[in-house]
């Protein structure tokens, strides 16, 4: 195993000086939470950043996608592609909604508005969306849908900041978006989310659900959580902020690079192309398709070993974890494309200082995928144990290609 690890993504990190200087002001004025001076001015400078109405801090997306559902009074059932990161279901269950999981579109791989359509009963209250590896959904069906049902609309946009399309920031689609801070987001607070939101009413709510519901020192008027970002993870925020725009275009040349030499490769499918406008370059997901010599997870265990950590997000797909399989919506057939994903989808290393050479690596790799150290025997494909770490799929496609 190299030690010189690859992994598939890295923290942007501001430079240390421009962060000790916000931390200087928070030691003097010995505010370090609860809406600070310094969190008070990095959300001004989201709002205007992004191009959004109204921002609320949140210690993390999880928490803001909690407290969205919640402000929103989201009870009974809520539709929500399987193919997402766990904090997606978990939100949706720590409410205490039910979960409707819903295929997704096998081009975007985010939710297929034709099913959530399908998926509504008298019970439905929500379609909480996720616009997958910032890969827009259909928000105008989307839209549509909510509006002709009476549903409320929420965005997991965790993988959007600075994201837009042809109308604008990604994030200003829904009753409310989510967005996430975290450390391996494109823009980082080390932990930390953010609530979009269209009026100052629904702002000042979500502050105070924030904050415990507390309304001042004799009012509580909500049942809160305590969801707030400390003046530190403000402080990073407001010195990364200059720099977000230099990490997006260096996140480009990475993008640029793997599709150069990635999209004419047999079996392999790039999913976020460069020259796309709006585009905040988060991640790089191929599909390995079935003429690529090799399955997608034995593709990713052959990576690893050479010390090239690409990740398959999003597998398990979460309809099939334990705590999800035995809902209703959770029944493989009516999810074919998210569980197509869940086996084929992998992200690439990409941040914005990955160095030319590593790439290499990767790519090097995928080009030209390690030769299976097994020859196919005549009589293998009848038994269903396959050699160590190859599975059916990897036998099969070794058949294929003797055929
Ligand atoms: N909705 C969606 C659709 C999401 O994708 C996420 C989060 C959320 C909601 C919730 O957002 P937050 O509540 O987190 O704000 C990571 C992240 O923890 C998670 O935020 C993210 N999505 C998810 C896609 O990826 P893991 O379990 O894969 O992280 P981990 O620790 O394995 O890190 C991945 C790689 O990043 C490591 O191999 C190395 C690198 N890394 C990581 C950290 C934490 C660093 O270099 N430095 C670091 O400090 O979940």
């Amino acid at each position: 195993m190299p030690d010189d690890i690859i992994y598939v993504t890295r923290p942007s990190l501001p430079p240390r000086e421009d962060v000790m200087s916000f931390l200087d002001e928070v030691w003097d004025s010995r505010f370090v939470t609860n809406g600070g001076p310094i969190h008070q001015r990095f959300e001004a400078a989201l709002a205007a950043y992004l191009d959004v109405p109204y921002v609320t801090l949140t210690a993390n997306a999880t928490l803001g996608c909690m407290l969205a559902l919640r402000h929103l009074g989201v009870t009974g059932e809520v539709i929500t592609p399987a193919f997402s990161f766990v904090a997606t279901a978990h939100a949706v269950n720590w409410v205490g909604a039910d979960l409707v999981f819903a295929d997704i579109d096998p081009v975007t791989l985010s939710i297929d508005p034709a099913d959530v359509e399908r998926r509504i009963t008298p019970k439905t209250r929500a379609i909480f969306a996720v616009h997958c590896y910032a890969n827009p959904c259909d928000t105008q069906a989307l839209a549509d849908i909510a509006k002709r049902h009476g549903l409320a609309l929420i965005y997991d946009a965790a993988h959007c900041f600075a994201a837009k399309d042809e109308g604008g920031s990604l994030l200003r689609h829904g009753d409310l978006s989510v967005v996430s801070f975290h450390a391996t987001k494109v823009f980082s607070t080390l932990e930390g989310g953010a609530i979009i939101s269209h009026d100052l009413e629904t702002k000042q709510a979500l502050d105070r659900l924030c904050n415990y519901g507390i309304v001042d020192e004799s009012n509580v008027d909500s049942v809160g959580l305590n969801a707030k970002m400390s003046e530190m993870h403000a402080a990073v925020g407001l010195a990364q902020l200059a720099h977000v725009d230099r990490d997006i275009a260096l996140r480009e040349q990475v993008v640029q690079r793997y599709w150069d030499r990635l999209k004419d490769v047999d079996g392999i499918r790039c999913i976020c192309p460069p020259d796309h406008p709006g585009r905040n370059n988060y991640a790089f997901p191929i599909v390995v398709e079935p003429d690529y010599p090799l399955s997608c997870r034995t593709l990713h265990e052959r990576l690893k070993e050479n010390g090239i950590h690409a990740r398959r997000y999003f597998y398990p797909l979460l309809s099939q974890l334990p705590m999800y399989r035995d809902l209703p919506s959770a029944d493989p057939q009516g999810l074919p494309q998210a569980i197509g994903a869940s086996k084929k989808v992998m992200c690439l290393p990409l941040y914005p200082d990955l160095a030319p050479e590593d790439q290499d690596r990767v790519l090097d790799m995928i080009c030209n995928p390690p030769a299976c150290d097994w020859a196919p025997q005549p009589y293998a494909f009848d038994v269903m144990q396959t050699p160590a770490g190859y599975i059916r799929e990897d036998l099969d496609r070794v058949q294929n290609s003797c055929a």
